[in-house]
């Protein structure tokens, strides 16, 4: 019995090693283009145990690289900010999409190639970088105001 209930934790102890600590990044792209800059998204699951703050992204085919939100303006038409960082709470998802916050990098080196991998570094507050690869892909064209092409 003693040996059972030993085996269980050590199981358990496993499983909240593979899990915990982790900043886990899914559904991650970059959108293909070729010109002077793109955006980024994807979604960011903090499993830390820890609250976090992204304040940060950096990446080598890019001279800038900034966190950016989208505020819509007066007459509906959609405008990117700058933002100095994203709070990410413990145990949630913050989903950084088209038409919301975004990962945008400025003065591209290079075209960003449909189906091709570009490594993007993101800095957290607590938990320092996170390399992630995101796929190039090409996003839907815009059909109104509010979506999301106002930077082509
Ligand atoms: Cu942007």
């Amino acid at each position: 019995m003693k040996k059972l209930i030993f085996i269980k934790l050590f199981l358990l102890g496993l499983l909240t090693s593979a899990f915990a600590g982790e900043m886990s990044i899914s559904d991650g792209w970059i959108k293909a283009k070729r010109g002077q800059m793109t955006g980024a998204f994807l979604n960011i699951k903090n499993n830390t145990g820890f609250d976090d703050t992204l304040i940060g992204v950096k990446t080598k085919f890019a001279k800038r690289s900034e966190i950016h939100t989208v505020k819509i303006d007066s007459e509906s038409n959609a405008k990117m900010m700058k933002i100095k960082s994203i709070s990410i709470p413990d145990n949630k998802t913050i989903k950084l999409q088209q038409g919301g916050n975004h990962l945008m990098f400025m003065g591209l080196k290079e075209n960003i190639v449909s189906g091709q991998k570009y490594n993007v570094t993101l800095i957290f507050k607590n938990h320092g970088k996170v390399d992630v690869m995101l796929t190039a892909k090409k996003s839907h064209k815009a059909n109104n105001k509010k979506d999301y092409n106002y930077y082509d």
